[in-house]
């Protein structure tokens, strides 16, 4: 089915507006164009739709937000027949759930798969973008929009030697499409973020032996996943309007009471039996949202934190490996925290063992195996789960030139600069979604990526309705924005971490927070304010 309708070559064609990605951004995307009347093209690199669901197929693969939360809202029809199997929904079921969407409203018909687009130039004279892809196709467009994920580029192997691996390495962010069967192998685990902690129990299940490659332990939760209860699937379904609306004025995209005490208002008695009812909820908010200030707070984190070791302690048997897995040097929550299935479990396990790579860092690999500043290991496959270029990596993999030929990625060579997340100055009718500035990997994707093509479309039609060509934000809104992001940041322990949110794990990628951590119902109204005030810090042009 994936990419057997892909539209023909493009040639030199003209296109309204031209959407690079097919995940769930450019999918609704395309369905909103569509409906306004615009004529559309996406370019998709992979074969088939649903972005991040496509490619990462890795062992355990699933979303951490509720099903009910992490689903579009905008066919109304579909979200009452769409049963989600389980609480927490697996890749296969996302991927049929986008393969189900795109045959519903006929998308792949204006989706070009297999094509990557590699320059796009803004072409002054014409004030229309001109785009060339990896298939030599080259087509114009009035608008251009950048839907490419905000963790699509998985970060290249930084471990010497790689190459000469004799057995199979394979990228969790890029995992091959048929089932890889670790039955009997020798497998090493490099990493240990959501990637890892969702496909360490699944492998060690297979595997003779698993070696896990740790740099820095990370704060993981139980997930509790089951089937859905089916009465609370239905009461929401019943009120799915009022559901969808609180949840996109939410903090974080989910519905949920926000708590208002401090963990410091609490007797140490009653801060253990909220924190285990955090614990127990099975969501990420559990025990990092158990009260106000543990984000904010060092104090506030170090009681959640202690709480999340003595779990760790509790349950994995051997103190000195749990000691290993404790996570000490960064405030909780400020690297993206996980939900498991028997993660800590699984180093109770024989043949499971844990290497610290801040005691014994890896020298290299060998064509047998893995080498650290102590020990020889042999393997006969290696999972790499280091994760990716994050929000920025996607947008400047593409030669992007504004005006006077201005190149997007040496304008953003001290961090990326966006009024709003949503366009950069310069750059002329180039949309992000849920760019670098936005609340996006902060919240539940599913309502920021609505809420940006909500946004975009709606864009389109009041520059067609008012007869303007261009659009493009002013470059002091965009300085005051980028001021904001920081500053919003700087009052959270968010920084303090080396997180991907930093770009701290890219070698050489600029120091700067990318996401918007003010919530998404304080941003939308933000951007309500903006389009209700004329477009506020936007120029139009006729
Ligand atoms: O990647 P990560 P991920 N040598 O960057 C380590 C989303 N997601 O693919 O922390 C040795 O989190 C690195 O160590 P360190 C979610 O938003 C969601 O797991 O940099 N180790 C770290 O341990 C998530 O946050 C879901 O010191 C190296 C790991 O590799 C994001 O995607 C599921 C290394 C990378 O962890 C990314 O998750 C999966 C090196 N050279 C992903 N380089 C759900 O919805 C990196 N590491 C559940």
């Amino acid at each position: 089915m994936n990419g057997m309708n892909s539209p023909g070559r493009s040639g030199d064609v003209d296109f309204e507006v031209v959407v690079v990605g097919a995940g769930f951004a450019g999918m609704y995307l395309l369905h909103r164009l569509r409906n306004e009347g615009f004529s559309a093209r996406v370019f998709e690199a992979g074969s088939g739709v649903g972005g991040t669901w496509y490619w990462n197929r890795y062992p355990g693969a699933r979303c951490d937000v509720r099903s009910i939360d992490y689903s579009y809202s905008w066919d109304v029809e579909l979200e009452q027949e769409w049963e989600w199997s389980e609480k927490f929904a697996t890749q296969p079921e996302l991927l049929r759930y986008a393969n189900h969407v795109a045959d519903r409203h006929d998308l792949r018909r204006d989706i070009q798969f297999d094509t990557k687009v590699d320059f796009a130039r803004w072409d002054e004279v014409n004030r229309r973008w001109l785009i060339s892809t990896s298939n030599g196709d080259t087509v114009s467009c009035g608008h251009y929009v950048m839907a490419t994920g905000c963790l699509s580029v998985p970060k290249s192997s930084e471990l010497d030697g790689i190459d000469d691996f004799a057995g199979n390495v394979y990228f969790s962010g890029r995992w091959p499409h048929h089932e890889v069967d670790f039955s009997g192998l020798r497998v090493a685990v490099v990493g240990t973020g959501s990637s890892a902690i969702q496909s360490i129990p699944i492998i060690a299940s297979q595997a003779s032996s698993l070696t896990i490659f740790q740099r820095t332990p990370n704060f993981s939760m139980p997930a509790f996943n089951g089937p859905n209860d089916a009465a609370e699937v239905a009461e929401v379904k019943e009120n799915y309007p009022a559901y969808r609306r609180e949840q996109r004025y939410s903090a974080g995209g989910v519905v949920r009471e926000l708590p208002t005490k401090s963990a410091m208002e609490d007797s140490e008695p009653e801060r253990r039996a909220h924190f285990e009812q955090g614990w127990k909820s099975g969501s990420l908010g559990g025990v990092i949202a158990a009260y106000n200030d543990i984000r904010v707070n060092q104090g506030a984190s170090d009681l959640a934190a202690a709480f999340v070791h003595s779990k760790i302690r509790s349950i994995v048997n051997d103190q000195a490996v749990a000691e290993k897995l404790c996570p000490t040097n960064h405030p909780i929550g400020t690297k993206r925290p996980c939900l498991d299935t028997n993660y800590y479990q699984t180093f109770n396990e024989e043949h499971v063992t844990l290497v610290d790579l801040l005691e014994t860092p890896i020298v290299g690999v060998t064509d047998s195996g893995i080498e650290t500043s102590a020990e020889s290991f042999e393997f006969d496959a290696i999972v790499m789960a280091t994760g990716f270029d994050a929000m920025t990596g996607a947008v400047v993999a593409v030669d992007i030139r504004g005006v006077g030929g201005a190149e997007l990625k040496q304008a953003w060579a001290d961090g990326p600069r966006t009024y709003l997340g949503l366009c950069v100055s310069g750059f002329p009718n180039l949309f992000l979604i849920t760019g670098p500035g936005s609340p996006s990997v902060l919240s539940n994707m599913m309502v920021s990526i609505e809420q940006h093509v909500d946004f975009v479309a709606d864009c389109l039609v009041h520059l067609r309705d008012a007869g303007q060509t261009t659009i493009e934000a002013d470059a002091g809104a965009e300085a005051e924005w980028v001021q904001h992001v920081v500053e919003v940041g700087d009052a959270t322990l968010y920084p303090k971490a080396n997180s991907w949110y930093m770009g701290a794990n890219v070698p050489g990628k600029p120091r700067v927070f990318l996401p918007y951590v003010g919530g998404v119902g304080t941003y939308r109204l933000i951007c309500e304010d903006v389009v209700d005030d004329g477009y506020r810090g936007f120029v139009l042009h006729a």
